[in-house]
């Protein structure tokens, strides 16, 4: 089985990255395609030195790539001396085996590549546990498919029968089934204690904010700005947190203690699998009193980012939770007038969580809509 847990010698990485778009999509939309996996490629410790883009109505059955762009880059790849190939979209199992196949270094997908930077950043057990979850539960079918091919391509020995080979790989399914059973138990003895906690805190009357939004949009910076939450791990990365954090939020004239949660990032095309195996983590965002949507202001891509959060917390039940609306990183924004009539609509604070600007205005916000709630 592949080690997700230790990447290969991060830093190092040199990737081509692919992506298979359909016909309609002019280039420039492409390329932007392709930004946010070469920004999970850099998280990951690698660097880009190839982008392709094939145009198909739909993946190769196959190949996921046509077959003659895949002996394309197995060409590219050795020439280049690239030590990843990464795919920006979901293989199948056959997909993966075939082109691992042909392919001489590493091949993944952006499921596997999100996978392993979440197991690089993971820092608590209930984290850990959750990654490797996600990793049996769904990269299961691919590995036997790679371990399959590889035993075929060293094939010939004629040591191994067909027959005792299915024994083993049926003894190794049981085996992981037995793992994800275990993990699973682990993780809800985890959850009561989490439940317990979050019961404790609202019986003493406590009030829960939950900080959302695209990873990288500077969640944890306002948790450590506002509440001096010292101990918040900040980083230009994507999924740089991976855990909920809590702060305590002095709001003056409000009579009750505000508790501020930092939560996981959100990413276009997030796995579903993966976002599963999370949502213990994303209970902070079910069971808050308030959710604030903290959104990157100096994106190019703000909109669609805005578009994506939403559509989660759609999936999480959440989108008829109180929401306020933060726009931070208002320091690097040029024109400020734009962005605001821009998106006027949302009625947002704006804030730079690193320069602590805006700050009582978002204190008074978050106090007003519970007044409004309660
Ligand atoms: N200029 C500027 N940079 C900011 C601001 N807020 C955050 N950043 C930077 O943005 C980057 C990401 O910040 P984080 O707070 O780690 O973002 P996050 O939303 O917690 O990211 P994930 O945990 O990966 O989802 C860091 O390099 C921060 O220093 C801001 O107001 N202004
Ligand atoms: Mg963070």
């Amino acid at each position: 089985m592949r080690d997700y847990e230790h990447p290969l010698t991060p830093g190092g990485e040199k990737a081509i990255i692919i992506d298979v778009i359909p016909p309609g999509m002019n280039k420039r939309e492409a390329l932007e395609r392709l930004e946010e996996l070469e920004r999970l490629i850099d998280t990951f410790g690698g660097v880009t030195i190839l982008k392709i883009i094939q145009k198909r109505g739909r993946p190769s059955a196959k190949t996921y790539i046509g077959s003659g762009k895949a002996e394309e880059v197995v060409k590219l790849q050795k020439e280049l001396g690239a030590t990843m190939v990464v795919i920006n979209g979901f293989m199948k199992a056959n997909q993966f085996h075939n082109l691992t196949l042909m392919i001489d270094c590493e091949v993944m997908d952006r499921f596997e590549l999100i996978l392993k930077i979440f197991a690089k950043h993971a820092r608590t057990e209930k984290a850990r546990l959750q990654i490797r979850l996600a990793f049996l539960k769904y990269e299961f079918p691919r590995l036997f498919g790679k371990q399959a091919g590889h035993a075929q391509q060293r094939g010939g020995t004629g040591t191994v029968t067909r027959g005792k080979g299915e024994k083993l790989l049926e003894l190794k399914r049981e085996h992981l089934r037995d793992q994800i059973r275990a993990i699973e138990k682990k993780l809800e003895s985890i959850q009561k204690v989490h439940s317990g906690q979050r019961q404790r805190r609202k019986r003493q009357g406590f009030l829960t904010v939950a900080i959302v939004g695209y990873t990288n949009s500077g969640k944890s910076t306002l948790l450590k700005q506002i509440t001096h939450k010292k101990n918040a791990y900040t980083a230009n990365k994507l999924f740089a947190t991976l855990e909920t954090k809590l702060g305590s939020l002095y709001i003056e004239d409000f009579p009750r203690t505000v508790l501020l949660a930092d939560t996981i990032g959100f990413i276009q095309d997030l796995p579903p699998l993966l976002f599963e195996s999370f949502i213990t983590t994303l209970e902070e965002v079910t069971e808050a009193d308030l959710v604030l949507h903290i959104i990157d202001a100096a994106d190019l891509k703000i909109y669609e980012k805005i578009d994506t959060v939403e559509k989660i917390l759609k999936d999480l039940e959440c989108d008829k939770k109180p929401q306020l609306y933060v726009l931070n990183k208002m320091d690097m924004v040029k024109d400020k007038q734009k962005i605001l009539k821009t998106y006027a609509y949302l009625n947002p604070v704006t804030i730079s969580a690193l320069q602590k600007e805006g700050f009582q205005e978002l204190k008074t916000a978050i106090k007003n809509k519970f007044y409004e709630i309660f």
